[in-house]
Formats: structure tokens, sequence, C-alpha cells
């Protein structure tokens, strides 16, 4: 059965995230974006009125929402700022990884503490020498009685250094490639573990964006996600879901540039008329239009086989890919359609680009979404 209506949950879920974008996030995103600063109040407030840690399940403390509820509140807040999105996306990144590889225990240890002290969670894949290639992790976990020892550095891990732990991934013996890996949580305080801020993105620059460094940084073994050998399917089978907020996130984008240009569209004249009544014009905002419906399409499909429990590998890239694209084109096309002032911050489409931009790059490059494609298109 095919039903497109969102329940009234949802509905009232999509008008609380859409007012929050409207009255906390779009007055402020030009000035972080500008400052490059942690938009600690706005997070805040988010925490406040319950956007925050969504995915956390009921048994720790959570709302436990599903994928297509986050979706709907991630498309929301992105049209108000990838950037400020970003934090609370990747708070529910590094969530992720416990729900799945997580006992119980652990679950309640972790999460529950997020959902009551309002506070961020991070993951940490990527290395200074390596991203698209996650099982060559350089960084070390050595077993040492019933402790872990790290040493290594992990490289553009959002909410790094800030959020209360960091789930990392690495390895026992680097030569076994994914059957050395681990996940292990690193809490902030972890004497060992610290961290420098990247500094100077092109976009989404209200996200804080982190290097993090471990030099003899200990663990008790039970901050471990299931075992040695572990750690690479749980990042991938994390990446699987969590690849469609992102999607999500980029149709918050294209939306924004869609009702910008039809705006300033119907506002500016040139040749005597308003320049909405150029064809030319017309035409880019059509596409603006189909981009979106259909990168909202792929992006509740992938939502709902998740929610559902059914396979989601190819559906999630598809979606990540394909929804990040529009969103780039989208915000290129609205550029071009304000002209000059769409090329300086005066108004909101030149921050959109360089927003959507990062959207192609992390949860893995889109090149990496078309490989996974691929492969599940080309086995037996
Ligand atoms: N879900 C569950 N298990 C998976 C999986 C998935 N999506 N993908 C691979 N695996 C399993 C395989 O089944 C295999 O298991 P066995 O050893 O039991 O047979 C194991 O993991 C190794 O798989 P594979 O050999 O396919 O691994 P590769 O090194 O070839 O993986 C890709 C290649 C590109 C898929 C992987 O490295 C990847 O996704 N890279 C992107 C990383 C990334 O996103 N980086 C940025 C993150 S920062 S947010």
């Amino acid at each position: 059965m095919i039903d497109f209506s969102l329940t009234e949950q949802q509905k009232e879920l999509q008008s609380l995230a859409r007012e929050f974008a409207r009255e906390e996030i779009i007055p402020v995103a030009a000035e972080f974006d500008r400052s490059e600063e942690y938009p600690e109040q706005v997070i805040a407030k988010a925490a406040q009125i319950g956007l925050l840690n969504v995915s956390v399940p009921e048994h720790a403390g959570g709302l436990g929402l599903g994928m297509l509820d986050e979706c709907i509140l991630g498309e929301e807040l992105a049209y108000g700022c990838m950037g400020i999105y970003t934090i609370l996306m990747a708070s529910e990144l590094g969530i992720t990884p416990i729900v799945i590889g997580g006992t119980e225990a652990q679950q309640k240890q972790w999460l529950e503490p997020l959902v009551s002290g309002a506070k961020l969670a991070s993951f940490a894949l990527s290395e200074p020498g390596n991203g698209s290639d996650a099982a060559a992790l350089k960084t070390k976990a050595v077993i040492d009685g019933d402790e872990i020892v790290l040493n290594g550095s992990k490289m553009w891990i959002t909410n790094g250094g800030i959020a209360e732990f960091a789930v990392v991934f690495a390895t026992v013996d680097a030569s076994l490639r994914t059957k050395g890996s681990v996940a292990v949580i690193v809490p902030r305080e972890t004497k060992g573990f610290s961290h420098n801020k990247i500094h100077h993105k092109m976009g989404q620059r209200a996200s804080y964006t982190a290097e993090l460094v471990f030099e003899d940084a200990r663990v008790p073994i039970s901050y471990m996600l299931g075992g040695v050998g572990d750690g690479f399917k749980i990042a991938m089978k994390t990446l699987d879901k969590t690849r469609i907020p992102v999607a999500a996130g980029s149709n918050g984008i294209t939306k924004r540039a869609l009702e910008e240009s039809v705006k300033y569209a119907r506002a500016r004249e040139a040749f005597g008329k308003p320049i909405s009544e150029f064809q030319l014009i017309q035409a880019k905002i059509a596409q603006m239009y189909m981009g979106l419906e259909t990168a909202r399409l792929a992006t509740y499909r992938a939502a709902w086989l998740v929610d559902n429990g059914l396979p989601h590998v190819s559906e999630a890239a598809l979606a990540k890919a394909y929804a990040s694209e529009v969103a780039f084109n989208a915000a290129n096309e609205a550029i071009q359609v304000h002209g000059g002032f769409g090329y300086v911050g005066e108004y909101p489409v030149e921050k959109l680009l360089r927003d959507a931009k990062l959207n192609m790059i992390f949860e893995s490059t889109n090149e990496i979404q078309r490989l996974v494609m691929a492969r599940g298109l080309l086995k037996d």
C-alpha cells in the first residue's frame, strides 16, 4: 500500500521544527556563518523543545523517533541553516553506532545523559590520511588488561571535542583491515584525548569541526561496542542509516533556494517587468521544483525502508547523492536568478551553495555512494 500522508504527530513535528527554524535559526544564521562560532544558545533551545537527540530509544530515556520523523525535522531545520542542523544531525550520527552495536546497558549508560543533560555525541571514523577507505584505519587500539589504549588522530569530526563523547573507530592490527577494527566510546574528559578546531571552512561554518588527537588515551574495555572485528560493520551500518538525514538536509537547502528565487524573481524587475515573467527564469524555478520533489521522494522512501526494517543500503546512498547534488545545483541557479546580489552575503543564496557542497562530501563522498549503489547492482 502506498501512502504519502504524514501522521498528525509528524505534522506537529514539522510545524515545531519550521517555527524553530524561522524564529531561532534564520535570524542568526548569517552571523554564525561569519563568526564561525558554535551557536550554543540555539542548540540549548532546540534541546529544550525536544529537537535534539531524537533517535535515542525510549528504553534509554529518548523519544525513539523514526527515520522519517528525523527527515521531516531535518528538512525544516536545514531550511534555516544547514550548518546549525549539522550539529544536531551529527549528534544522531554519534548515537546510531551505540543503538546498532551497543548492549541495552551501554545504551542506557551513554544515551540517557545525552537526553537529560542536552548534550551532544560525535562519530569519529575519518583520519587525516584516509576518509573513503574506512578499512585502512591507522588509529591504534591496544587492549591492556581491562582497558583499551588509543593512539592516533581523527579528522573532520563534527561536534568533535565539544560532544560528551566520541565513538572512535580504531584498529588492533592494521594488517587485518576490517577484521581488526573496534568501535570505542571515548568520553571528552579522557586523559590523553584532545582536539583542535578546524577553521575557515567553505560553508557550514556554524558547525564545530575538529581534529581529535589520542595520546595514550585509556578507557575501560566495557566502553567497546561489540568485539574486536565489529568496528567496521558498525560504522557501515550506521552510515547506511545516517546518510538519509543528510539527504533531508539537502532538501531543506533546495526548498530554501526555490523559495528565495521565487520571492526575488517576483520583486526584481528588468526590461520593464518582473523577471518572474521571463521563461528562462521560470525554467530555473521549475527545475528546482522537480529536483525538490524527486529528491524528497527518494529520501522518504529510504527512510520508510529503515522504519520498516527493510534493506536500504542502495536507497540511502541514492537519496544522499541525488538530494545533495540537486541542492548544490538549486543553490547555484538561485544565485543566477539573483544576479550580482546572489554573489554577496546580503541575500542568503551564496551561503546555500557553500553549505550544499559539504553534503556532497561528508558521510561518504558522492563517489562512494555511487560505488555502494553499483556494488548492489553488480553483485550476483
Ligand atoms: N553493512 C554491513 N556490513 C557491511 C557493509 C554494510 N553496508 N559494507 C560492507 N560490509 C561488510 C562486508 O560484508 C564484509 O564482511 P565480511 O568480512 O564478514 O565478509 C566487511 O564488511 C568488509 O566489506 P568490504 O570488503 O566490502 O569492505 P571495503 O573495504 O571494500 O569497503 C567501502 C569499501 C567503500 C564500502 C567502505 O570503505 C566505505 O563505505 N567507505 C566510506 C567511508 C566513509 O563513509 N567515510 C566518511 C565517514 S565520515 S562521516
